[in-house]
């Protein structure tokens, strides 16, 4: 297999760059599409679930797909700074491009409302964080504002070129897959994320043969496994931060997901295209339920997301108790983001680990403990 250079290299194609264009690249995007062995026994249904674990991302989240398109074109309209308000994850892949890019980077975050991983990435890059006394809602008025007055350029998803980038992980499902799967559940914040899945797997399913402008077929442009379908797209948001579900915003939007805790979504209306185009839904999930979705899948399949992430497992469990979602049928969850990123919450949720002198029949004491029954 060639060296893997990034989702820009990759889809080259379908990407709004052209040979001049000064790609800025953390070679993300390829992430792994895991088959879940262990849930749907768990769940007692007959269905097969897929994680998209963009976790594995560069800086571990999903926002790296728009950050690299986002930038790139920033600096090939001549940007020097970029400006973005973040509930954490847009502010750590935002850091890193400039930081990249070599240049500047102005982060609005909620005061002590984000994740400490997604913190220490954006300090670390050399970002100007700057925190601010009200929530992801108002840094979101904030930015557009200054971005207009300064000069700066705004990569927050209501940037053209964020989504254009994020859409490529449908590609990556379609391709993994050989067609687009029955379902693609995922967490809806600022609403962004839903839609661009949509326009990519609206992308691939209405091209059914693409003429190719550099050769007979064979070049590495070229794609067979175009899909013959879309998913059904379904949204969950977190229960004190649910605006699309109930149809208005929420002022003071909380929940233990930090990243969702957002009231009132930027692309509101084309997530909602996405839903209705797809016959699709929005549903939510309590804090208790993200947590033990999270949980469950690093302790019955090894695979740590953020609470965020967890809320598409949570969603689809109950969404299949109640048969909204067909047995027999393939689910793709988008994991949005690593568990690493929020170590307290993790944390949070664990027994201690014990503490003990290092002496050896203290250990062979806790392993007997603690052996599996035969
Ligand atoms: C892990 O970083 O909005 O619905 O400022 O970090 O496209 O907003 C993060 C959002 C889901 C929601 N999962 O995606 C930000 C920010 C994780 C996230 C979402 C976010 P959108």
């Amino acid at each position: 297999m060639a060296h893997y250079l990034g989702l820009i290299e990759n889809y080259r194609d379908r990407l709004p760059v052209d040979e001049n264009t000064p790609v800025v690249s953390l070679c993300e995007g390829n992430t792994p599409l895991i088959e879940l062995k262990n849930l749907p026994q768990r769940l007692g249904k007959n269905v097969r679930i897929y994680a998209k674990f963009e976790g594995l991302n560069p800086t571990g989240s999903f926002k790296d797909r728009g950050m690299t398109m986002a930038v790139t074109k920033a600096v090939e309209a001549g940007a020097k700074a970029i400006i973005c308000a973040s509930t954490g994850n847009t502010s750590a892949a935002a850091a890193a491009y400039a930081a990249r890019a070599g240049i500047a980077c102005f982060v609005l975050i909620p005061e002590g409302k984000i994740a400490l991983g997604k913190l220490a990435q954006a300090m670390m890059h050399g970002a100007l964080v700057i925190q601010i006394r009200g929530n992801f809602d108002d840094g979101m008025r904030l930015v557009q504002l200054a971005a207009e007055t300064t000069g700066v350029a705004l990569v927050n998803s209501i940037n053209p070129f964020r989504p254009q980038g994020q859409k490529t992980v449908a590609f990556e499902v379609i391709e993994a897959l050989g067609d687009a799967p029955d379902y693609h559940a995922l967490p809806v914040g600022n609403a962004g994320n839903i839609g661009a899945h949509w326009a990519g797997y609206s992308e691939m399913a209405c091209e059914q043969t693409k003429a190719c402008a550099y050769c007979d077929g064979k070049c590495p442009f070229h794609r067979e496994k175009l899909a013959t379908r879309r998913p059904i797209m379904v949204g969950y948001q977190a229960s004190g931060a649910a605006p699309i579900v109930h149809g208005k915003p929420v002022e003071n939007p909380e929940t233990v997901a930090t990243a969702i805790r957002i009231g009132n979504p930027a692309s509101w209306e084309l997530a909602l295209n996405a839903q209705r185009e797809s016959g699709g839904w929005f549903a939510e999930c309590t804090d208790e339920e993200i947590l033990a979705a999270q949980k469950l899948l690093a302790q019955t399949e090894g695979v740590f997301c953020e609470p965020a992430s967890a809320i598409s497992i949570a969603g689809i469990t109950k969404d299949l108790e109640e048969g909204r979602i067909r047995e027999g049928a393939t689910i793709v969850c988008t994991l949005t983001g690593h568990g690493l990123k929020d170590p307290d919450t993790a944390i949070g949720q664990c027994v201690k680990p014990l503490t003990v002198d290092a002496e050896l029949p203290e250990i062979e004491r806790l392993i007997r403990q603690n052996l599996p029954k035969a």
